[in-house]
């Protein structure tokens, strides 16, 4: 058993079950929808439903004060009062990386599980994972205790690793956005990295974030000249994916500090996202001082 709080079990048992209806329920859902999310990307038919599908369900879940997503503008209260102690906030990425389905690569849904009200800062996570729709369909789960990977059969969880941690040795880098629009100090340690490491970037950041868990190394969505803020989310994406990688012994950052200290504004607000082997990412924020 790597989950000890029940309602965090529950919001695991959740995406859990939901997972396989995903991968089903795909097909059929390829095409875009005339709408945008809050940050004004095109949303998907199949990012519409997963998170109806995901609302709903962890919506119900005892102990659930507030279901938020990227797909939708503000956070909704459930059943449980969001102002009560006892009571967490879900936050979720029902599709990340979904621009891939159109060419049928990788995809995933992220969580975090925050015990305050949204927007909050990674630091009030106590849980946060995803799940990753490859070849086959694995889950990934941190929680204060312990980083572990499962394989789903049927919406059921085998436990196929705990205790995962970063390798020592980096092996793969995957860096977002074009070239000529990084910033002049992200491209130098750009360039040092690819001298280095191996490229692997595939277009969904959990897909490339799960390459970095497995062989070691450094996944980033920088700040672009067009675009300060970067791209990613910082609470679909970045906290839970900084909380990720900091408790399988690696560190994330804005560029600045641990994304898992970032202060939000809103909650849709973007930063840049960086994370990986602790020194890859203190040799970063060397690079963008
Ligand atoms: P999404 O959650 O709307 O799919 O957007 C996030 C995705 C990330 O998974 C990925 O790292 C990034 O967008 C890729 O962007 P780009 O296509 O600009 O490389
Ligand atoms: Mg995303």
């Amino acid at each position: 058993m790597t989950v000890s709080d029940p309602v965090v079990e529950d919001v695991v048992a959740t995406i859990s079950r939901s997972a396989t209806e995903i991968t089903q329920g795909l097909i059929g859902r390829r095409g875009a929808v005339d709408e945008e999310n809050p940050s004004g990307e095109t949303q998907m038919e199949a990012d519409v439903w997963a998170d109806e599908m995901l609302g709903e369900r962890l919506a119900a879940i005892d102990g659930v004060g507030q279901y938020a997503s990227e797909e939708r503008p503000e956070a909704e209260d459930c059943g449980t009062d969001p102002d009560s102690s006892d009571a967490y906030a879900v936050a979720v990425d029902p599709l990340d990386g979904s621009s891939n389905l159109r060419s049928n690569n990788a995809m995933g849904t992220i969580f975090g599980v925050y015990d305050a009200a949204l927007p909050a800062p990674g630091e009030d996570l106590i849980a946060a994972g995803y799940v990753l729709y490859g070849p086959i369909t694995t889950m990934v789960i941190a929680t204060e205790e312990t980083v572990a990977e499962y394989e789903m059969t049927g919406g059921e969880r085998q436990l196929i690793e705990r205790d995962i941690t970063l390798p020592d040795e980096p092996v793969v880098y995957g860096f977002g956005g074009r070239v000529p629009d990084w910033p002049a100090d992200f491209e130098r340690y750009a360039r040092e990295v690819e001298d280095e490491l191996k490229l692997r970037y595939g277009g969904a950041m959990i897909a490339d974030v799960n390459q970095v868990l497995t062989y070691g190394g450094v996944f980033a969505y920088p700040a672009l000249e067009s675009s300060p803020e970067g791209k990613l989310r910082l609470q679909f994406e970045g906290n839970p994916i900084g909380y990720v990688i900091e408790r399988a012994g690696g560190r994330s950052s804005n560029g600045d500090e641990s994304l898992l200290s970032v202060e939000p504004d809103a909650l849709h607000d973007r930063t840049p996202v960086h994370v990986g082997n602790a020194d890859l990412i203190d040799r970063l924020e060397e690079a963008l001082e």
